[in-house]
């Protein structure tokens, strides 16, 4: 088949276009190299060391004998472009994970709620409506988040994407349907994944386009079987305050004997999901699109909850480090309990790789093979989400000199 992969020099991009490719489809990473771009803006770098696309595409044919593409276009801006390059390269697939990823990036002031907002809602926009004026029957896959839904304390499992609701008639009767899971985005960058489900829902509706939103949970690990082939294909590994995902930072911070750093109580729960399954789990939605005409189909693509305290007390049980409580820099429930449905990529056979066995393998693989390459400096999360929250830390840290208590 062939795939166009948007983003596909990204964390989870490169190792979804070595998968696909090596799979056996013809890959064409479309990206902006934006990424790349924030790394220099933030002053930070992979704690891998990271070659240029082009390097990449060369040492992936030496090692196989297979071609990557590479297209150096900005979905989000450069629309013209983009509709000529469907129109004439024609993919059965487009993979979608072109947006501006980190909550804490999208925090950061107007400006980057500007860009976030522009930049994702535009990519995916920009896509549906190529597919449509190209007349381009692609599958489209899209890298959606866990996020959507919103993190109360629900009281049932979260179902994949759609809720059934009774709806009083005005005869005094009832009747039921089913209607997206009620949007609670925590951030920017989390509210243009529920614009982004809005335009799926007309897309799919008004122009029959056939999309699978995958809502994935936080994504930890670094290696895919494809990315350990050869050290010039290595993965990007982030740990800064902004990009750097909460397991991921606290396997770094333990390698480095800096104090993992739960914000909050750590009551936090969230949903995670091993770089390997995810690139697996997009395989398999590739391989089971909806038809022509059906709603979007929606997968919960995680496959562990749990509490941010307990995965720093799991971390700090491996290696000894220190645990530290600070402020929250973020606007979020202090506690919360999660439970998700994900039988349909079970039942398609996902046998999901368990954090348990994954970590230690991270932390020596990856944390102690790179650290020498970290910035201390960077690991603070120093994003806000208000004006108000932003004041208190500033208060909280002069009080104590030091942030909160530690395990
Ligand atoms: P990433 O930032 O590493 O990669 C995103 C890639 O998209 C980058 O290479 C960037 O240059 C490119 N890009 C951004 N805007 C573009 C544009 N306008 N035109 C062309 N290219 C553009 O992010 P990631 O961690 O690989 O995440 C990929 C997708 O998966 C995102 O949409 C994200 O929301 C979703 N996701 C990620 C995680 C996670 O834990 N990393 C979890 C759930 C969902
Ligand atoms: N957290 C800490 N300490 C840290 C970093 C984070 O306690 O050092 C906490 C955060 O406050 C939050 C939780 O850990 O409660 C998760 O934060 P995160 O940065 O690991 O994840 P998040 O901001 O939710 O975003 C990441 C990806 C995003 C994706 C999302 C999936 O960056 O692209 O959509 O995970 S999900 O969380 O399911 O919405």
């Amino acid at each position: 088949m062939r795939v166009a992969v948007l983003g596909g020099d990204g964390f989870v991009g490169w190792p979804t276009t070595l998968h696909l490719s090596n799979l056996g489809h013809e890959v064409a990473v479309v990206d902006n190299l934006s990424r790349r771009w924030i790394d220099t803006e933030l002053g930070v770098q992979s704690l891998t060391p990271m070659d240029s696309i082009q390097e990449r595409q060369r040492i992936w044919k030496e090692v196989t004998g297979r071609s990557l593409l590479f297209e150096h276009i900005d979905v989000a801006d450069e629309y013209p472009r983009f509709k000529d390059w469907l129109a004439t390269w024609r993919p059965e697939a487009v993979i979608h994970f072109a947006e501006q990823r980190a909550a804490p990036y999208s925090m950061k002031s107007d400006r980057h709620k500007t860009y976030t907002v522009n930049n994702n809602v535009n990519a995916t926009h920009n896509l549906l409506n190529a597919l449509v004026a190209t007349e381009t029957d692609a599958h489209v896959v899209h890298l959606g988040t866990m996020g959507v839904y919103g993190y109360s304390t629900a009281g049932a499992s979260i179902p994949e994407g759609y809720l059934t609701v009774d709806v009083s008639l005005d005869d005094g009767g009832k009747t039921s349907r089913e209607i997206l899971y009620p949007t609670d985005a925590g951030s920017i960058y989390h509210m243009t994944k529920c614009l982004d489900q809005v335009l799926f829902q007309f897309y799919a509706k008004n122009d029959g386009v056939r999309i699978t939103d995958l809502h994935q949970g936080i994504v930890w690990g670094t290696h895919t079987d494809q990315t350990r082939r050869h050290e010039q294909l290595i993965n990007r590994f982030d740990y800064d305050g902004d990009y750097g995902t909460v397991l991921n930072r606290f396997l770094i911070q333990a390698a480095l004997h800096h104090p993992l750093t739960v914000h909050g109580t750590g009551g936090q729960s969230r949903a995670f999901i091993h770089i390997q399954d995810s690139v697996r789990c997009i395989a398999i939605a590739l391989a089971n699109p909806p038809k022509r005409g059906e709603r979007t189909k929606i997968f919960n693509q995680m496959t562990e909850v749990h509490r941010v305290r307990d995965l720093a007390k799991l971390v700090s049980g491996l290696t000894g480090a220190d645990i530290v409580y600070l402020p929250n820099p973020r606007k979020e429930a202090a506690e919360n309990e999660l439970s998700v449905k994900n039988e349909q990529f079970v039942a398609l056979g996902l046998d999901p790789i368990k954090l348990q066995t994954g970590l230690l393998t991270e932390l020596v693989d990856v944390a102690g093979k790179y650290i020498h390459r970290v910035d201390r400096s960077r690991i603070p999360s120093t994003s806000a989400w208000t004006r108000e929250i932003a004041a208190k830390l500033v208060t909280e840290i002069e009080a104590n000199g030091a942030p909160g208590g530690t395990d």
